[in-house]
């Protein structure tokens, strides 16, 4: 009946119109006279989310019903981005709620734009997560995604006087729609104490204890009823306030417990490459993966008396090596609160969960001192070593007393401060570890997991990333969609492999002819927000080559940066020659701490500065860098690239998914052989990319050899000027010396990324795409080709591999 209700109001503008007007007077409270449009989202928020909440309960009374198994998807990120237009895209209401704002005379736009971002995640491992929530619910896989509520997100990036500032995000200053929040879901965190013993019963007490309150987040399948759940947790101090204290008129003392409790989930550590090793972040891991842990085991027990069944029924995913104290909680919970043995416990971990790498980055790779987990976590640091003594005695059942070996693989690191290694940790663990690319998941076998790998090859596999098309393409990309659907129909929202027909249209000239007609109005769509916001006009006839992404050293943006001083100069050197005109576009935050990284950004915003105001250019370059990368400015910038900067030197970047959204809006990638280029490169057909540097093989003989990168700048003039002209200040005339750190990083210390090494070769790559850029034809055909060649970067790929190869889930069943 309810739904027959919906039915009919989704199809009525003027009962949906309706719907709108009641929100803001009855849950909003105000009145169209004197709604600001901040009411009126969150008026027409409510009145979308209505027809999610009825399909969000079905799904939950199903999974219930039929005791189906559940994926827990444990992440200490969720880079969301914004709900609502993504809402209006699975219930196929875009076009009725434009509609019915303008009748009621919003602006839908404006209305649409002020939503704020929920960017509760770093980059790519966060935003993977989201991309995966939104496949699992598409594909009926009946999985939750558990986090932490973050008061404030990704911090805010300004850019003043060319250097980065980082301002708090306190997304929630508004409310948020899209959240419930379940006051009696609430759960115990325990921290600090100590141990005491009676024969084989560990205690755990005088502990410091935190409360983790849930909130809810509807997550919509696309094409589909199912609709499942993000569950975030927000700290809770046990105590209100401490009377005795306030009582005392020490009105200060009294809410400082709180505060210090409340902080666990106050912010996201703006780091995804370096390890913080603070004692907070581990309380934050901690934290939520013990009330997820909680929550689980009591989902479970409704069902079941037993916990026999348990790996049939739960499967916990472990998003990098962050929420491994799962393992040893769920331990605590199965041995020390229901009394299950210590070997049947174990056995029960071991089928429960799998663990994803993301990076082989050393300075990324968990490890805690033990000093610190004693102190913070004593019962889970006796788990750990207890994990650690059986595993040690198999291994040495299995294999002999080889010393050398287990000081390799054990959980302690007993080199200097002893430290727990959280990757092994989650090796030991798991059933299955997998990398995100086909090179990364090799590289891990071969590298990190080296030993683990040749003591359990079948536990090793890869999965490649994807990323969500509804998002990415659909939402992100309208006027490429539309084309698509008047073309191919519109199935391919659902089964992106459905994109390999286009190849059929790669020399009919009406098609090709919009296809480049839907780039040219994104690329306007950019140069209308970087003139209005940055007060910079660039020329949509230009190519836009687009490096979208973190700023760090391993993905060389720097490297893009000598390119276009290299460019620079050209020009300046033959001006008369045929230069096509180019655009470059940067965007993209640095870890605060991060003082190269920063001065990068610094950089490329002098030289912004001197490139666009040099009018001996007459406009053929450009540079801009455009500030506070975010998910929503993502879906801005990328349907309006030309050019794919995919640079990190080879065997750095576990895969890269930016490289696949920007394939997908029909950008050509210029990229070397690192993470998923290798894939892409298989599907697009190396004529449809421009691959340039050393592979993996050469930058690890490179360095075994002795890497000279001053015999590049003694070789390569083009090289030397570039370099030296960022030495000498040519770009900070009030400061001469404030780049020379960069000239050092490069020409004395080593130039760790090859940046030189690749040079020449990234500089003759750029010009075949100069080349072909000068071919509208054959540029557009080769873009087009990379959209075909993008079917299999769908995480609904990624996702159904997931479910049959590692967590063996089928999907809900809804009946219509
Ligand atoms: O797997 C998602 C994403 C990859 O695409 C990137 O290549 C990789 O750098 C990123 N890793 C992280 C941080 N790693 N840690 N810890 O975001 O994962």
């Amino acid at each position: 009946q309810f739904s027959h209700q919906y039915d009919h109001l989704s199809r009525d503008i003027a009962a949906f119109r309706r719907a709108i007007s009641n929100k803001l007077m009855y849950q909003v409270g105000k009145n169209p006279e004197s709604a600001r449009p901040e009411d009126w989202l969150h008026a027409v928020s409510y009145a979308v989310r209505d027809h999610l909440v009825e399909r969000w309960m079905k799904t939950i009374r199903a999974s219930y019903a039929q005791d189906v198994k559940r994926v827990y998807y444990l992440s200490m990120e969720f880079l969301i981005g914004r709900s609502f237009s993504n809402a209006l895209l699975a219930l196929d209401l875009m076009p009725m709620v434009r509609q019915a704002l303008t009748e009621l005379e919003v602006d839908p736009d404006i209305v649409i734009d002020l939503e704020p971002d929920a960017a509760l995640g770093n980059g790519g491992l966060g935003r993977l997560a989201a991309c995966f929530l939104d496949s699992m619910a598409t594909l009926g896989v009946p999985g939750f995604g558990y986090g932490i509520r973050y008061d404030y997100g990704m911090f805010r990036q300004q850019i003043i006087e060319g250097q980065q500032v980082e301002v708090p995000d306190y997304w929630l200053a508004h409310g948020n729609p899209w959240e419930f929040h379940r006051p009696e879901i609430c759960f115990r965190v325990r921290y600090g104490g100590h141990l005491e013993q009676e024969g084989d019963v560990v205690r755990w007490v005088g502990t410091d204890d935190v409360l983790a309150n849930a909130y809810d987040t509807i997550i919509p399948g696309y094409g589909t009823e199912v609709t499942n759940t993000l569950r975030l947790w927000s700290a809770k101090a046990t105590e209100e306030i401490d009377l005795s204290a306030f009582n005392q008129g020490n009105y200060f003392g009294a809410v400082e417990s709180k505060n210090h409790s409340e902080n666990v989930s106050r912010v996201l550590y703006p780091d995804d490459s370096t390890l913080s090793g603070r004692e907070l972040r581990l309380r934050q891991e901690y934290f939520f993966v013990s009330a997820s842990l909680q929550d689980i085991l009591r989902r479970y027990l409704v069902n079941h008396r037993d916990f026999e069944a348990l790996p049939d029924k739960v499967s916990i995913h472990l998003n990098d090596t962050h929420p491994v104290l799962a393992v040893p909680e769920l331990m605590r919970l199965l041995v020390d609160e229901h009394a299950v043995p210590w070997k049947q416990a174990w056995a029960l971990c071991r089928r429960v969960f799998s663990y994803t790498n993301h990076t082989l980055m050393h300075e990324a790779l968990e490890t805690w001192p033990v000093d610190m987990l004693g102190r913070v976590l004593p019962r889970h640091l006796r788990m750990i070593f207890d994990i650690n003594a059986d595993f040690l005695a198999d291994l040495t059942a299995a294999h002999g007393h080889d010393v050398e070996l287990m000081r390799r693989v054990s959980l302690i690191d007993e080199h200097g401060e002893r430290r727990v290694r959280m990757a092994y940790l989650a090796v030991v663990a798991s059933h299955s570890v997998n990398g995100v690319s086909v090179l990364h998941s090799e590289l891990m076998r071969q590298s990190i997991f080296a030993d683990f790998a040749r003591l359990w090859p079948e536990r090793f596999n890869n999965k490649t990333n994807g990323v969500t098309p509804r998002r990415w393409l659909a939402q992100a990309n309208p006027g490429l969609a539309a084309l698509l659907d008047a073309r191919l129909g519109t199935g391919w929202r659902r089964n992106l492999q459905e994109l390999a027909a286009l190849r059929e249209y790669q020399h009919e000239h009406d098609f090709l002819d919009a296809f480049r007609a839907a780039k040219r109005a994104n690329k306007q769509r950019l140069a209308d927000y970087v003139s209005t916001r940055l007060g910079i006009d660039i020329d949509p006839a230009a190519l836009f080559d687009v490096q979208v992404k973190r700023m760090h050293e391993y993905k060389r943006q720097l490297l893009n940066l000598l390119h276009v001083i290299a460019r620079y100069q050209a020009i300046l050197a033959n001006p008369d020659a045929d230069w096509v005109p180019r655009v470059v576009i940067f965007s993209g935050k640095a870890a605060s701490a991060y003082v190269m990284a920063k001065l990068v950004i610094r950089l490329i915003n002098d030289v912004a500065a001197v490139v666009n105001a040099d009018p001996r250019l007459r406009g053929r370059l450009k540079v801009v860098f455009i500030p506070n990368y975010s998910v929503s400015l993502a879906e801005l910038i990328i349907p309006a690239a030309d050019l794919s900067e995919q640079i990190s030197t080879a065997g750095t970047e576990a895969s890269g998914t930016g490289n696949m959204k920007l394939a997908l809006n029909g950008a050509i990638t210029i990229g070397t052989l690192d993470g998923a280029n290798v894939e892409i490169r298989e599907q697009v057909g190396e004529d449809n990319i421009f691959i340039f540097g050393h592979t993996t093989e050469e930058v690890a003989d490179i360095r075994a050899r002795g890497y000279q990168p001053r015999s590049h700048y003694t070789a390569n003039p083009q090289l030397a000027a570039a370099l030296d002209a960022i030495r000498d200040g040519l770009f900070s005339p009030t400061e001469r010396g404030r780049y020379q750190a960069v000239f050092d990083a490069l020409m004395n210390w080593g130039d760790h990324y090859l940046l030189l090494a690749d040079f020449a070769s990234y500089v003759e790559a750029q010009q075949r795409a100069d080349a072909l850029f000068r071919q509208p034809g054959a540029w557009t055909r080769s873009a087009l080709l990379n959209v075909a060649g993008m079917g299999i970067f769908s995480s609904d790929r990624t996702i159904d591999e997931y479910a049959r190869d590692i967590w063996k889930t089928t999907p809900i069943q809804l009946d219509a």
